[in-house]
């Protein structure tokens, strides 16, 4: 097992843990919640594996003082989770709904009262089903209705709230939702995607506007992008080239805009037969060049390209919509790879000098940019025996990962907390209940919650590590 030098995190590091409400919510048509569309697409027949929806999922939405007496004894020091946009405005606009706000009043309310400092996310792909069927991401007014959902919110929070997110994932959301299509809303258009990612960028400027007019000088706004460590399969000058061209769309696309105010031009220009960026209108990129005050990255597994060659090569199925597409627009010529080693039980392999290397990138690319790991963890085929859940397997992977956070930590780059995903067992999207990413383990039969191994384990390493 790796040893991990408690003393390598600095004082006031967050030691927390994140969920998103559609994952652990459940209670979908509680006090006037609209629908979203992960209640569509998990509704619609083979998009979700056993036709799971997220209808009761982990019934947090009444469970919550639970869950956080939970967490409380665990000593965690931080809640990373997401307010459910249909539950502040069902059908995308308009006035607030009052009782779905004040379930997120009472949530926090309750963090506080236990010591527990939150941190909220927006957005974390739970759209109001009415704004998709206005033309959802690719469609530029959903910028703008997500910036008033996000100034509403913090009207209401701001004074309770310390860490804003914007945006979980907008990669995800671009591109698995509208190009390879295995993410809600289900669509494969891979112009669309390109667009949904411009007003996700767009999104995320206009909000951080928003959110800075209304909130205190000490709030702090943050993203988490799930940024891709992207290693080529050989010096040679084609595959360093794929992994240049998948660098582009999986992380400039976002990279760029936000922290630079502009795409970089080897993206514009590779896309062109895609799309003419007719969205991107004068006056855009600067609203995008929104750098936040912590970014957050989420990090589980590096991405292995090499250039195309020929026809018949194994590819890396996660990476792949069902039908064989790419979630990376124009990258068709490129060939992903299934990296070397044990993998976690979604396939992805294990490897923790990814999050060490991806870090240390970023920290060149952005030097001083304060981080914060919004998630890591992985999902394993656990089993209760007599009560007790021994995911040793876990534990090792969060022991490696944690480990390498330290390191860099030594190296200068400024981690400023980890946020373990996940809390609880939830709906893996598109793999529903099958995939479990807790550390409490939830029987979905009986809403049981059960500590397994891996959460006593981050009890006892935060409490080593004190939470500052
Ligand atoms: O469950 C998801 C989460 O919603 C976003 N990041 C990746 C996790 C594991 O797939």
């Amino acid at each position: 097992m790796t040893e991990i030098d408690p003393t390598s995190f600095p004082d006031g590091f967050l030691w927390g843990v994140a969920t998103a409400a559609y994952q652990i919510e459940g209670a979908v048509r509680a006090d006037g919640r609209g629908p979203s569309i992960w209640d569509t697409f998990s509704h619609t027949p083979g998009r979700v594996l056993a036709g799971d929806t997220g209808d009761v999922a982990d019934d947090h939405y009444h469970r919550w003082p639970e869950d956080l007496d939970l967490m409380a004894e665990l000593g965690i020091g931080a809640y990373r989770f997401s307010i459910a946009w249909p539950r502040i405005q069902p059908h995308g606009s308009g006035p607030v709904n009052h009782a779905g706000l004040d379930h997120y009043q009472r949530l926090v309310e309750g963090m506080l009262e236990r010591d527990i400092t939150p941190i909220v996310t927006l957005y974390h792909w739970d759209l109001p089903q009415a704004l998709e069927d206005a033309g959802g991401w690719p469609h530029r007014d959903t910028a703008e209705r997500f910036a008033e959902y996000a100034r509403l919110v913090a009207e209401v929070l701001g004074d309770r709230v310390g860490v804003w997110g914007t945006l979980n994932e907008p990669w995800c959301t671009a591109f698995l939702g509208y190009a390879a299509g295995v993410h809600a809303p289900g669509r494969t258009e891979p112009a669309a995607a390109l667009a949904a990612a411009h007003h996700l960028n767009l999104a995320h400027g206009l909000a951080t506007q928003a959110l800075r007019s209304v909130l205190p000088s000490t709030a702090q706004t943050t993203l988490a992008l799930n940024l891709h460590q992207v290693r080529a399969a050989s010096d040679d000058e084609a595959d360093l080239d794929a992994a240049h061209q998948v660098d582009d769309v999986g992380n400039a696309v976002f990279l760029g805009p936000l922290f630079d105010g502009a795409y970089p031009s080897t993206l514009l220009e590779r896309l062109e037969g895609i799309t003419d960026w007719s969205f991107v209108r004068e006056g855009d990129e600067a609203t995008c060049h929104a750098p936040p005050d912590v970014l957050g990255i989420n990090y589980y597994t590096p991405t292995l390209v090499r250039r195309r060659r020929g026809t018949g090569d194994a590819e890396v199925s996660h990476t792949h919509g069902e039908r064989g597409l790419t979630p990376f627009v124009g990258c068709e010529d490129v060939e992903f790879l299934q990296p070397p080693g044990a993998t976690t039980e979604m396939g992805w392999a294990i490897d923790a000098s990814g999050l060490e290397d991806l870090l240390l990138a970023v920290e060149r690319r952005l030097p001083d940019q304060p981080l914060l790991i919004t998630e890591n963890g992985a999902a394993f085929d656990d089993h209760v025996e007599d009560g007790r859940i021994r995911d040793t397997d876990r534990i090792a992977y969060l022991a490696e990962h944690l480990a390498a956070v330290g390191r860099v930590i030594g190296q200068g780059v400024d981690v400023r907390g980890y946020l373990l995903w996940s809390l609880l067992d939830n709906f893996e999207w598109a793999f529903g209940y099958a995939r479990r990413f807790g550390v409490v383990h939830v029987d979905y039969d009986t809403q049981v919650r059960t500590a397994k191994d891996s959460a006593y384990w981050y009890r006892d390493l935060i409490a080593r590590a004190g939470t500052g």
